[in-house]
């Protein structure tokens, strides 16, 4: 066997571990019962104080008593090769991490009912679809802490659902009648009822009314307000305020760029805006993707406002945000550090565990799957339709064989609760439902978007007015907004799909996070309709 430990150094921390896994399996001393799966595993039992010479496991395939072999890639299967000795809180909440999340990446955890032959457990749809139903019912008093984010639970819910296969038009008459009462006659939806209008809630809503589809649903919303409170919003450093005299971040910039144009609103400023320029030189996207290259951080990553720490819920907002102003061949990669976005986006994909984190030295979590994991298409739609960056020469920027093992074995309740979640231990939740399916789509698809074409009239435009003003800005975004983004599910290059075909889950757009058929059919409705 061979050993690690050459001129004094050595590696504790597998020794560490290996004395933990003792500790939790008395079992391997005792010869009373038949093994747990995996219990047999070569190298892993094998271990003490005077064998401490061993301490790195060996690539050997687990072995199940019941001759029955799981494949699964000794990477997600043990602690990393290379680590820092240095010991410290974070260090300490990473290996309990990695503790919780082994026995479910090693096909040994009793919450699964049934573990494929590459290790992986199948999707409890049968219970997440009760589980999210009822976050859409009547909540009890308990809940009403909640009551300022009402909207997030439709459209999570109600993704979540289609996501799932799920036909969500059975919902349009209720949520209408429930979202008509939060929007606010100077535009835009509150949280509750009486809430003030925000950029978050009135996405969610716009998402909602979208996901259920149909005239009823798209005649709710007062669009010409909703226009109007977001030249209010609308700031002279292109950013846009969450709510009036908000806070300003990416998140309302990537929200408002959604709204605008999913309803199809004009990019002309109101006077009321505080952007608002007198010679017109100044319109909703003016500024916007300058705003977005302020956020990219030292490290690579995209923080929520300029100078501030890099998180994937904000690299989402950018890259999407981006690719709705224009192709992403050129918004991304003329506003980002591209090399330098992905090197951190990759950083964010741990092994063992698989699943991604929101930021340098944090722990994995199943939400990141998607504001992480959903950046990835939009940064291969950028490198593979840009001259400028070398295309994508992987099959995928990430390993999806990791994040699906993550996702269905750490990131799901097994039993009869249901729901989607951050992390062994921590409870399912509309939230991580809805983007844990999200990246768990995301992983499973691939996506193609046609490469700008350099003879369209808004290139030309583009590169010769500097995109300035108002109908230049619209001829991008409209352009980008009717781009077709292909499909196809993904199938591996790297190896046999890991996952039961029964398990494949339906694609969302990459850029507005619902089905393309729900994006289109709303776009297509305020395009016919009279007047504005
Ligand atoms: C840190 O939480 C989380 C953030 C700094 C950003 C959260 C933002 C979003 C999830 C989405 C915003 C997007 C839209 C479209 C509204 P934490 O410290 O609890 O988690 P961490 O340890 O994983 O960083
Ligand atoms: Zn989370
Ligand atoms: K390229």
């Amino acid at each position: 066997m061979p050993s690690v430990r050459q001129k004094g150094v050595a590696f504790p921390w597998n020794l560490a571990t290996q004395q933990r896994q003792q500790q939790r399996c008395p079992a391997s001393t005792s010869s009373s019962s038949t093994p747990a799966p995996g219990q047999a595993r070569a190298n892993r039992d094998s271990g003490s104080d005077s064998d401490s010479d061993s301490i790195v496991d060996e690539e050997i395939p687990v072995h199940f008593p019941n001759n029955n072999t799981m494949k699964i890639p000794s990477l997600f299967t043990q602690y990393p090769v290379v680590r820092d000795p240095l010991v410290t809180p974070t260090s300490r909440v990473q290996d309990e991490t990695i503790e919780a999340c082994l026995p479910f990446l090693r096909g040994e955890s009793d919450d699964v009912t049934t573990y494929n032959e590459h290790g992986v457990a199948s999707l409890n749809r049968e219970n997440h679809l009760p589980f999210l139903r009822q976050w859409l019912g009547r909540l009890p008093g308990r809940l009403m802490g909640f009551d300022a984010g009402r909207p997030w639970f439709f459209y999570w819910c109600l993704s979540a659902l289609t996501l799932l296969g799920e036909d969500v038009t059975q919902y349009r008459a209720d949520l209408v009648e429930t979202v008509r009462y939060l929007q606010n006659p100077e535009g835009g939806f509150g949280g509750g009822f009486g809430h003030l209008s925000h950029l978050a809630t009135t996405y969610a809503v716009v998402l909602a009314l979208a996901l259920v589809g149909g005239e009823e649903a798209y005649d709710v919303i007062d669009r010409k307000a909703m226009w109007r409170w977001l030249c209010r919003l609308k700031q002279p450093d292109g950013g846009f305020q969450v709510c009036v005299g908000g806070e300003e971040d990416i998140r309302g910039a990537y929200c408002a760029a959604v709204i605008i144009t999913l309803l199809r609103l004009p990019l002309e400023l109101t006077p009321e805006s505080p952007a608002y320029k007198e010679d017109r030189s100044v319109n909703l996207f003016t500024g916007v993707a300058d705003y977005v290259r302020r956020c990219q951080t030292y490290e690579g990553g995209i923080s929520g406002q300029p100078n501030a720490e890099a998180h994937g819920a904000y690299a989402f907002c950018a890259l999407g945000c981006l690719a709705i102003l224009d192709h992403p061949a050129r918004s991304i990669a003329n506003y980002l550090d591209v090399p330098r976005l992905i090197s951190w986006l990759s950083s964010r994909q741990y092994a063992p565990e698989g699943g991604f984190s929101g930021r340098t030295n944090k722990l994995v979590d199943g939400c990141y799957s998607h504001w992480v994991g959903g950046c990835f298409p939009l940064i291969e739609a950028c490198l593979n339709g840009s001259d400028k960056l070398p295309p994508a020469d992987e099959p995928s920027l990430f390993s999806r064989e990791g994040l699906i093992r993550y996702i269905l074995t750490c990131g799901q309740d097994h039993g009869r609760m249901g729901g989607l979640r951050d992390k062994p231990g921590k409870f399912p939740d509309a939230y991580h439902t809805c983007y844990v399916l999200n990246g768990l789509s995301a992983a499973q698809h691939q996506w193609e978007l046609d490469p700008p074409s350099s003879s369209s009239i808004t290139t030309t435009v583009a590169e010769e007015r500097g995109n300035d003003t108002a109908s230049d800005a619209a001829a991008l975004s409209e352009a980008a907004a009717e781009a077709v983004w292909a499909v196809l599910p993904y199938l591996g290059e790297d190896g046999p799909q890991i996952f039961d075909n029964k398990d494949r889950i339906r694609p969302i757009h990459p850029v507005y996070t619902i089905p393309t058929r729900s994006v289109k059919a709303m776009r297509e409705y305020y395009g016919t309709v009279e007047g504005f």
